[in-house]
């Protein structure tokens, strides 16, 4: 386990350093925090996209707590980013789907990493013991599709798939009929995320969760949506819309390895209250975690515990 936490060290690297950079000495201060040293701290974490809110809450708390008991600082900043993660650390659990798979529908905008996490995500149901299939739904570009097979084939996961500018939701009814007649336990179903016609993408979304429905009134059973970290705030926005589209279940934020700014774990945790079932830490099928509160904390503020 040790060499995952490693891996998620490395993954938020960037974050940490910028956190570090800002703050140096001032995290090991036992002393009462004065307004400068206050100002630094608001300052690293607005500059690591941790969002106003959260960061005025985290303020309130170090004002309360700093001084007291000789508490370094960086335990209670640990004490309030914890409590503040505990809450969507809530794993994916694939209960056993009655009379059929258990469908996980990815949703998210273009180029988030909806695909490669279908493919990270199903190598690990399929080590959990799980038999999975793939729903080919974003019909929208060719590449997409080819993308998925390519990931098929290396994984032996069953892509179903029909051309490109098929209707997503006569794909999925397919591969939902496919994975029930072949006894699959889990169906994970890629969409097009073509948010800049909104309309266009409620009506795709709640054509294929109909479609779904009519199959297994269950179904789909987890809406994950998948988040760019590297996108900051924007990737609230972007919930917001989805979750008006699809009611979202949980949480993916990819790409933290890509950022300085993996405080927006902080700002989707506590703006979105959705289970954050997995975080993506780099390019490797390993770099996709379970999202943990305690090791994420201890990765950030520089612990070398091994989890
Ligand atoms: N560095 C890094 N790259 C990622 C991560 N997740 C996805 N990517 C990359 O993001 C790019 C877009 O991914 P893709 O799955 O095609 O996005 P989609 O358009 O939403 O399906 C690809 O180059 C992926 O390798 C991650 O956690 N870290
Ligand atoms: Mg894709």
């Amino acid at each position: 386990m040790s060499s995952l936490f490693e891996r998620l060290r490395e993954g938020i690297a960037r974050t940490r350093d910028g956190l570090f950079n800002r703050l140096g000495r001032l995290l090991g201060q036992r002393e009462p925090i004065d307004a400068s040293s206050l100002e630094a701290l608001e300052k690293a974490l607005l500059e690591a996209d941790t969002g106003v809110a959260v960061t005025a809450r985290i303020l309130a708390a170090v004002k309360l707590h700093a001084g007291r008991a000789r508490t370094p600082l960086v335990e209670i900043l640990r004490a309030e980013m914890i409590r503040s993660l505990t809450p969507v650390e809530q794993a994916l659990v694939i209960a056993p789907a009655l009379g059929g798979p258990y469908v996980i529908l990815v949703v998210g905008v273009n180029g988030v990493g909806k695909t490669t996490t279908i493919a990270k995500l199903g190598r690990r149901l399929q080590a959990a013991g799980h038999k999975v299939m793939f729903a080919a739904g974003d019909t929208f570009r060719a590449a997409a599709v080819e993308q998925l097979k390519i990931w098929g084939e290396r994984l032996s996961i069953p892509v179903i798939a029909q051309g490109t500018g098929a209707d997503p939701a006569s794909v999925v009814f397919d591969a939902y009929a496919a994975a029930a007649a072949r006894g699959c336990d889990v169906l994970i179903a890629d969409t097009a995320g073509r948010l800049h016609t909104q309309a266009g993408l409620m009506s795709e979304l709640g054509k294929i969760r109909r479609v779904l429905a009519k199959q297994n009134p269950a179904a789909p059973h987890e809406t994950l949506l998948i988040l760019d970290a590297t996108m900051g705030q924007n990737a609230l926005q972007q919930a917001k819309i989805f979750n008006q589209t699809a009611p979202l279940t949980g949480v993916v934020l990819t790409k933290l390895d890509g950022t300085a700014k993996g405080g927006i774990v902080f700002a989707v945790a506590e703006t979105l209250a959705l289970p954050l079932r997995f975080i993506g830490v780099g390019e490797q099928a390993e770099d996709l975690q379970e999202f943990t509160a305690s090791a994420f904390v201890d990765a950030l503020l520089g612990s070398t515990t091994a989890h």
